[in-house]
């Protein structure tokens, strides 16, 4: 855009008061010394007009059929933008039904449709993301989102980990030099606005270590490949339930898990459990846990991440109090002990149709599984591939040496729809990154579904999202 005219709209859009400075704390908790509120614009038709015609200057990757304004400061600006141009828009419904027809999209389209996302302020750019999923989900092709202001704090690194590419009518620097430069604001302010800027960047450039995408093979298809029954069922699960999907249910109690489990159940392939940290188990946890798994169709795997000699694991897995033998589809185990660890678990597990995961790398920082420790996992997968269904993995596409038979599947922990971390170590990486561009099949996610305030819808999200990553990766 030209100097002057952003010039021109920076003074106007602070004119209106929709830049302010103050203290303010936002969405996300942190407190921020500028605050941008662009609802004002429905008062001053003029300029949100101007802005509508600038953002549809803007040219995207992919001519576009349709406009979707992210609800619900964006919904007049798009709305002002479809009649100006002619270009007609679907309304995502913020709050989908749960009766009735219960759509999530209003309005007419065609599947293989792109449509242009329309937003005010891009921060992380998880709204954004919360409104490309169930266009994707109608089988939508979202590419460009535009927005009038850029804050700078790691969105268009996030929505391009998702396969979106953002463009902005301005950065919140650019506001803060055209302000300044205005008098507008004092230095003492724009250095305290700069110096916020500079700590929460959040820039995590998920790019930097990314491969190649990965071709893979349909998990029908490898369902067909796969020697361990549970394996098979598995692939199986995964493509009539359209769900990459597993859950970590890291509740503190079975009551809450079984709660969850039946929310989330619809979306996922797998409910993976940590049953020691349950405060109310009970010797029929595993049943109660088995007929909501029937019932919604998914596997049980309880990331028991067992570790000692053969002898001893056998015991840990069909006895003590947990008696996790009888009620998990799968377990995992590290490969610290030796090949040893697998015979022991396959000793009990094979006979009752069970599989395991080798844990051939984590997701924490620091940690000490890879390189050589990866290839021994995948050696000793290939041993056994009767029982072996798969891995924990990270990033499968950088490993040097691959599993020889795609039978083996990947399954990885970590994912958030925002990369970044926790404090005590976690990496989290975004679905369509952990799917495409590291190459791996399930995505494991725990607190980004668990803590959000509606799991369920939650979990359809991230179901979207991981199956619409794991579908472009076949073509
Ligand atoms: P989160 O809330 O999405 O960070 O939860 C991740 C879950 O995956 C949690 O249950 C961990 O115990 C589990 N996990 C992991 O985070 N990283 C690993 O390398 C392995 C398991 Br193995």
């Amino acid at each position: 855009m030209d100097a002057a005219v952003l010039e021109a709209l920076i003074l106007e859009l602070h004119a209106i008061e929709a830049v302010k400075f103050g203290s303010f704390v936002l969405k996300s908790g942190i407190t921020s010394p500028i605050y941008l509120d662009l609802r004002a614009l429905v008062s001053h038709p003029r300029l949100l007009s101007s802005i509508a015609s600038l953002l549809h200057s803007i040219p995207a990757t992919r001519p576009y059929d349709l406009l979707c304004g992210v609800p619900y400061t964006a919904l007049p600006i798009a709305s002002v933008l479809s009649v100006d141009r002619s270009v007609p828009m679907l309304l995502r419904r913020k709050e989908v039904k749960a009766h009735g027809t219960a759509k999530s999209i209003e309005g007419s389209f065609r599947a293989g449709d792109t449509v242009l996302i329309i937003e005010d302020l891009v921060t992380s750019g998880a709204s954004v993301l919360e409104t490309a999923a169930p266009l994707r989900e109608q089988g939508l092709v979202v590419a460009d989102a535009v927005v009038v202001v850029d804050r700078e704090q790691g969105g268009r690194e996030n929505l391009a980990a998702n396969g979106i590419t953002l463009h902005s009518l301005m950065t919140l620097t650019e506001v803060l030099t055209v302000l300044l430069k205005h008098g507008k604001v004092s230095e003492e302010k724009a250095a305290e606005v700069r110096q916020f800027l500079d700590a929460n960047r959040k820039v995590t450039v998920p790019g930097a270590a990314v491969k190649p995408k990965v071709v893979r093979k349909g998990f029908a298809e490898r369902a067909g490949l796969a020697t361990n029954p549970m394996g098979k069922r598995l692939f199986e699960v995964m493509e009539v339930k359209q769900s990459n999907l597993c859950v970590a249910a890291d509740v503190g109690t079975a009551k809450e898990l079984l709660e969850l489990a039946e929310k989330v159940g619809p979306e996922i392939c797998m409910l993976k459990t940590h049953v020691d940290i349950l405060s109310d188990f009970t010797p029929d946890f595993g049943a109660k846990l088995r007929s909501i798994a029937e019932k919604h169709n998914f596997l049980i795997f309880e990331d028991r991440k067992f570790a000692d000699i053969g002898n001893t694991v056998t015991m840990q897995y069909e006895g003590g109090i947990f008696r996790i033998l009888d009620w998990a589809d799968i377990v995992n185990a590290h490969i610290i002990p030796g090949p040893g660890i697998v015979d022991g678990l396959k000793l009990k597990g094979l006979p009752k149709g069970r599989g395991l995961l080798l844990l051939a790398e984590m997701s924490s920082a620091g940690n000490l599984a890879h390189g050589e420790y990866t290839a021994a996992a995948v050696k000793i997968a290939e041993q056994h591939s009767d029982f072996v269904i798969g891995f924990i993995s990270v990033n499968p596409a950088s490993w040097s040496v691959a599993p020889s038979s795609p039978a083996f599947i990947h399954a990885t922990p970590g994912v958030q729809m925002v990369s970044g971390g926790d404090a005590l170590g976690q990496q989290y990486n975004t679905p369509y990154s952990v799917i495409n561009d590291r190459g791996s099949d399930i995505i494991i996610v725990g607190r980004g579904i668990i803590k959000a305030s509606n799991p369920a819808e939650t979990a359809r999200e991230y179901r979207i999202q991981g199956w619409q990553a794991y579908q472009s990766s076949l073509s």
